[in-house]
């Protein structure tokens, strides 16, 4: 298959309703996409790099000139067997994962369609039906974070994850807990936390969470071990987690019990079998995080989740939780059994609405093989 041209693009959508961690509050996405154009297929993925440099160092700027000037000139013209030699070819440049996935995945999802064959299956995948929970932020008010649990329990999500910060979580996880004392519940700090709060840390024990989602520094394995220790409610490690290489090193050492799977963070869908495929040999459970993506990434979290080792509820969620209108057809629906089907069609199984993004369109750049290298 041949890599003939890639199209970068900007889209803007408005959240539904803002979305806040530890780290900030976000009211509107910027998204980038990025189009695979192979021998008459045009595969799409989405970079989950996010409006700043807030969750991880990347964000969508660095994300565009870091493909465009770097990354692209190494797969254009280029003639591939397979999507996941693209891991390879720009395994040289150093971090910059989540630019990584969405050239990668778009290529996955282009190969997946000259093949006729649905990406799951492509992927190595083998549950149809993906168990759903729901991740919900930071709110004005207790009273609004409970509405919400409400509203997300009763369309059948099979886990709340609550978003926690110091001021906002004990209380918070009490009150939760008074009201739905058997739910399966966690919830996720964004690194909000220090090793010094390890006594604060341990209150939570006491509402029998499923995990504590990356309670210490966003690049940090060994504090979370000593954590670990101190604390029963099991730690699932979402930010230090880059590839496999880190999963084995957190596991190895026991900072966690768990790990959380972003395809955008691992750098594409090869790395993000491997940390997969490393987790299940040491028997730890992992589930797939989002990161408030459109109708392509949410699709690509789809087919990941499809994968036999994401035997927890991801935060893989019903496109109308954050969008009016999604960017792919039909919209990503969650039965009242708080599951996806899998679709068996070419590709992921939902068509992009390329009409709808084109409205959406900040700014577009194609590249092709005449594309300069910078060194
Ligand atoms: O830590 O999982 C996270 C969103 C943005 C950045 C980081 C995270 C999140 C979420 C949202 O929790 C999950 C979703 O897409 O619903
Ligand atoms: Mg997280």
């Amino acid at each position: 298959m041949k890599i003939e041209a890639i199209t970068l693009r900007e889209i803007h959508m408005p959240l539904v309703h803002f979305f806040e961690t530890s780290f900030g509050r976000t009211y509107s996405r910027r998204i980038l996409l990025v189009t695979a154009h192979c021998e008459g297929v045009n595969g799409w993925a989405e970079s989950v790099a996010g409006e700043g440099p807030l969750y991880s160092e990347e964000w969508i700027e660095a994300a565009w000139l870091t493909m465009r000037s770097f990354l692209i000139p190494e797969l254009v013209g280029r003639h591939i067997a397979q999507a996941g030699e693209c891991f390879s070819l720009m395994a040289h440049v150093r971090g910059n994962n989540m630019a990584k996935a969405a050239l990668e995945n778009a290529i996955w999802d282009a190969e997946a369609k000259q093949k006729r064959q649905a990406l799951w299956k492509l992927l190595g995948g083998a549950q149809r039906e993906i168990p759903c929970g729901v991740s919900i932020g930071i709110q004005d008010s207790i009273e609004q974070l409970l509405d919400k649990i409400e509203i997300e329990l009763a369309a059948g999500y099979r886990r709340i994850k609550v978003k926690v910060k110091p001021g906002w979580d004990v209380t918070v996880l009490e009150r939760i807990r008074s009201r739905w004392p058997e739910i399966l519940l966690s919830c996720d700090a964004n690194s909000a936390y220090r090793i010094e709060e390890t006594e604060h840390l341990r209150e939570f024990d006491r509402f029998n969470l499923l995990m504590i989602e990356q309670p210490l520094w966003n690049d940090d394995i060994y504090f979370h071990a000593r954590l670990q220790k101190q604390i029963r409610t099991k730690i699932c490690l979402d930010e230090s987690i880059h590839n496999a290489r880190d999963a084995q090193a957190a596991v190895e050492l026991r900072a966690c019990g768990i790990v959380n799977i972003k395809v955008g963070r691992v750098g594409g869908f090869s790395e993000a079998r491997s940390v997969h495929d490393l987790c299940r040999a040491y028997n730890v459970p992992v589930w797939c995080g989002g990161m408030l993506e459109s109708g392509v990434g949410r699709a690509h979290n789809i087919a990941l989740s499809t994968l036999e080792n994401f035997c927890l509820p991801g935060d893989v969620s019903a496109s109308k939780r954050y969008w009016t209108e999604d960017i792919i057809e039909p919209e990503v629906e969650v039965s009242r059994a708080g599951t996806i089907s899998v679709s068996d069609e070419p590709g992921t199984g939902y068509r992009v609405r390329e009409d709808l993004i084109e409205k959406l369109t900040v700014r577009k750049e194609t590249l092709t093989a005449g594309a300069v290298l910078q060194r």
